[in-house]
């Protein structure tokens, strides 16, 4: 984070809101809101120095800011004075550099300074391809062995839309939906190939991150939410068992559950290199109006990232996840066609290892803005099966805070 000349009193106490601006507002374009998000303080209050008059507040600003011209980054700017401890341990974790936000995989990571909003887009592809049961692979004849029918290779894009306002500096609330294309080819005993798409608006979730430690350059915070079935779950195209039929559960668009979200997140900085870890589980309440429910999640992810220079971070990330199988069935599906049709072969446990960078604007007219790459692969993969494989999976993303 880099704080320029221009950056004057009056942008201070006007951003701040609780002293009255004096002279001239300058240099305001050149400043984030993530610097916003250093200078309001730890607590929501006010460090010290601010509430001061403002030419106190003046010399000391700007002596803190310039003390060490060629160290820009977070050395000894804006510690929390609230605690009396100047020390190096009493500084604050920080948003305003590339690896402030986590990996862009990563959901909920972050939360915001009061006031502040930010809009997200994501794009997310993955590839399946082949089948496994447990850790081995089957090929297509083996799995045509058991079933008239096997999934051959899926792909899923996610357009992913999210909007982030926080109404107080420890709580800050996120609303997240997207639209989804998925596409699966087949293959039959008989040797017939065909191809089924689906596409629609996929479940959008509420969620509320609390804040409820900052110390230490850490944070911690609980994300709780509620997921809502506004995808679709009576997905149907053409087969070669008929027209316009139902498809198998990984072919519909959303769960047609309301899901409980639940979770926490760690972060960690020091000048150079940050951390972070997040466990969140999904927990489907009740069944659909199609008879059955998806099996619960639990995703653990843990990352740390180099910040190469104020604007570029690299990210190395795993992430193990579970779920179970449907409880409940669709009464249309005929579980002994294909083995998408049957909810006793959707669980399954997985290891993915990724690696992202992360690009920040510090300054400038584009200050605050990320964009994130990320691109994983399985490392592990155990599947209650015949059920495709994830092969890989990339996620691009930019975020706009204002
Ligand atoms: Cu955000």
């Amino acid at each position: 984070m880099k704080i320029n000349s221009g950056l004057s009193l009056g942008a201070i106490a006007v951003i701040l809101g609780t002293i009255e601006p004096v002279g001239a507002i300058e240099g305001f374009d050149g400043m984030t809101t993530e610097v916003r998000d250093s200078l309001s303080g730890a607590n929501g209050s006010t460090p010290e120095e601010f509430t001061k008059t403002p030419s106190q507040t003046l010399e000391k600003s700007e002596e803190e800011i310039f003390v060490s011209p060629s160290n820009p980054s977070q050395s000894t700017l804006f510690s929390d004075r609230n605690d009396g401890n100047d020390s190096a341990a009493s500084l604050l974790w920080t948003s305003g550099r590339p690896d402030g936000h986590a990996p862009i995989g990563v959901m909920g990571d972050h939360t915001h300074s009061a006031g502040e909003f930010m809009f997200s887009y994501r794009f997310m592809y993955m590839n399946m391809d082949g089948n496994r049961s447990g850790t081995d692979s089957l090929s297509e004849a083996e799995v045509l062995q058991q079933f008239p029918v096997t999934p051959v290779d899926m792909t899923m894009k996610m357009h992913m839309f999210g909007a982030m306002y926080a109404p107080t500096n420890d709580l800050t609330l996120m609303a997240m939906t997207s639209y989804i294309f998925k596409e699966m080819d087949h293959l039959t005993r008989r040797g017939v190939r065909f191809t089924t798409n689906t596409q629609g608006f996929g479940d959008s979730k509420l969620v509320a991150l609390y804040r409820i430690l900052n110390r230490d350059r850490q944070r911690l915070h609980l994300n709780l939410g509620l997921g809502l079935p506004t995808g679709s779950i009576g997905e149907r195209d053409d087969t070669p068992a008929g027209q316009d039929v139902i498809l198998p559960y990984p072919m519909q668009i959303g769960s047609g559950t309301f899901d409980i979200l639940a979770g926490a997140t760690y972060l960690g900085q020091q000048d150079r290199w940050s951390w972070g870890a997040q466990v969140l589980t999904t927990l489907p309440l009740g069944e659909n109006s199609n008879g059955y429910r998806l099996g619960n999640q639990f995703n653990a992810t843990g990352w740390g990232a180099y910040k190469w220079t104020d604007w570029l971070s690299a990210s190395v990330r795993l992430n193990g996840k579970t779920w179970g199988d449907i409880d409940g069935a669709d009464s249309r599906l005929n579980p002994m066609m294909i083995p998408t049709a049957d909810p006793n072969r959707r669980g399954g446990t997985r290891l993915d290892l990724g690696l992202g960078l992360n690009l920040y604007a510090p300054q400038g007219s584009l200050a605050g803005t990320r964009l994130g790459i990320e691109f994983s692969l399985p490392i592990y993969q155990s599947l209650t099966g015949p059920q495709l494989e994830t092969d890989w999976k990339l996620t691009v993303g930019v975020q706009a805070a204002f």
